[in-house]
């Protein structure tokens, strides 16, 4: 830790050893059981978080609705000023962040810092959009009449992450609720806690600094229970949820029951189709990047490779040699490209599938297994494994998110391709190689992809900030991030104003008194 400067990036962003797991930004307390945040990456203990109790709860979202009252009014474009501070901010502890990603969740430290950069990015975005929160005018059928809409802030957001991207989905859903005049409850993963500390000490120093109530951004600490505090409240009128379909199914009936708002972000199957026409070498670093960055750990992973059988021995070779290039160890140290996977749960799912895929008749061609030795004691690292698979086999069908590449075979037309890709529960990422225009129109078209996100000749992970994204089908359908996904944020309000002193009623209804 020390040789990385992991105890100097602890320091500059405020996590001490113990931490108060609940803040409302000036005001951090708790009372519930100690987690304990051990590194995947040497299987040190990293420091302690004391989780939230239903009391501490209740104090948070006392806070959280009385910042409301107040914050809802500040306008817009001051709102984005506060967001402009924070991004400033991330700026400022860029590398120490990104140290602690990657040391709590195990991906490379270029990995960390490009999740701190996708913070700074939807901050950047939030602000300019801060003075674009438009609606509509229309046109009145009735005469002397005026008709627009508007979006006002919706109140307290409930915001559950996961471990895997466990700063910038926060700040993806913060930002944009920040702008759009919502305050902010957090629970971070408890696979990843003192990543949740460090964001809120970050900003809890931009509002002290502004002197804006406690409130606006809190933080709950604990496991689903405290998530369901939050689920089963009335008060919180939008549940943001990244996580497993398990999850957010469990999720969305919970918040549906009350009628309350659910944006979902779950698990992906993705996909890249490499047709004739593809360019290997592009395939090659997509494919990889996309099965073995973030050591499979992304929703956007690719799982699956959809290769044309007229170049088929030609890509699977190809994939295979870039995978006996792939240095396998600590991810602070930038020679290595594949970090460990969380905690030993994941690595029991990865064996799991192994072994799975291979009863269903699949054929390993890149061998996996578990590290162990000098530099793997924390005994979370694997190899990423490759097999030769089908479609159709249950573990293919499924989502194991770790390192696990599936190669499957079409022949004939991108349709046959096509019907593979989609022949999934999720819905999130896809892609397609090919330089044939014919065939990449297709593959976009109705009648193409079914996914959230659809890209050509670009792997099926790495999205940039300015889209939505977001996926169909098992992946909750969701948008979060760019585009207009602010929207869900917001409630939207149709007003008519008669200038006249007539009241003539629409549809041409007569009603005289
Ligand atoms: C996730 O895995 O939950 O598109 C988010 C990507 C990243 C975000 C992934 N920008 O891979």
């Amino acid at each position: 830790a020390q040789e990385f400067g992991i105890v100097e990036a602890l320091k500059q962003l405020g996590v001490k050893d113990v931490n108060e797991g609940t803040s409302t930004g000036q005001e951090n307390f708790s009372n519930g059981e100690v987690i304990e945040s051990y590194s995947p990456v040497d299987g040190q203990l990293i420091g302690k978080v004391k989780s939230t109790t239903k009391e501490d709860y209740e104090k948070v979202m006392s806070a959280a609705t009385a910042a409301f009252k107040d914050f809802r009014t500040m306008p817009a474009p001051l709102r984005g000023e506060i967001v402009r501070q924070f991004g400033e901010k991330l700026r400022e502890k860029k590398e120490a962040l990104g140290k602690l990603v990657s040391y709590e969740m195990g991906k490379s430290y270029q990995e960390g810092l490009g999740e701190v950069q996708e913070m700074i990015d939807i901050c950047d975005f939030a602000v300019g959009l801060s003075r674009q929160l438009h609606g509509l005018t229309m046109h009145s059928e009735r005469p002397g009449h005026r008709m627009y809409e508007q979006y006002h802030p919706l109140g307290v957001v409930g915001i559950i992450s996961a471990f895997n991207f466990p700063v910038a989905v926060w700040a993806w859903n913060t930002a944009l609720a920040w702008i759009c005049g919502d305050v902010c409850v957090w629970k971070p993963s408890e696979k990843t806690p003192l990543c949740g500390v460090a964001c809120q000490n970050i900003i809890a120093e931009v509002l002290k600094a502004n002197d804006l109530p406690e409130g606006i951004s809190c933080l709950i600490n604990g496991d689903y229970k405290v998530g369901e505090m939050m689920t089963t409240d009335r008060r919180i009128p939008l549940v943001s949820a990244t996580g497993s379909t398990r999850m957010g199914k469990i999720v969305a009936a919970t918040v549906g029951e009350r009628l309350g708002k659910s944006l979902l972000e779950l698990g992906g199957n993705n996909a890249i189709i490499v047709t004739p026409d593809a360019d290997v070498k592009m395939t090659v670093i997509g494919g990889v990047f996309g099965a073995v960055g973030t050591a499979g750990q992304r929703c956007t992973s690719t799982r699956r490779i959809i290769i044309h059988e007229s170049i088929y021995d030609k890509v699977k070779n190809a994939i295979v040699d870039a995978y006996g290039q792939l240095r396998i160890g600590n991810p602070l140290d930038e020679n290595n490209h594949v970090g460990p996977l969380i905690d030993k749960d994941a690595v029991a799912n990865y064996n799991k599938a192994l072994e799975r895929v291979v009863a269903e008749g699949g054929k390993i061609i890149v061998e996996g297994g578990v590290l162990s030795g000098e530099g793997y004691e924390s005994g979370c690292y694997v190899k990423p494994a490759i097999a030769e698979a089908s479609n159709e086999f249950e573990i293919v069908q499924h989502e194991t998110f770790a390192p696990v590449l599936y190669l499957l075979k079409y022949s004939g037309d991108v349709e046959n391709a096509l019907e593979l890709q989609n022949g999934v529960a999720q819905g999130l990422s896809s892609a397609i190689m090919t330089n044939n225009l014919r065939e990449a129109e297709r593959f976009l078209s109705v009648a193409g992809s079914d996914c959230g996100i659809a890209n050509v000749n670009i792997g099926t992970s790495g999205a940039e900030i300015g889209g939505a994204f977001g996926g169909e089908k098992d992946t909750g359908g969701g948008r979060e991030s760019g585009s207009d996904a602010w929207k869900v944020y917001m409630r939207r309000q149709t007003n008519t104003i008669n200038y006249t002193t007539e009241l003539p009623l629409a549809q041409g209804i007569k009603f005289d008194l």
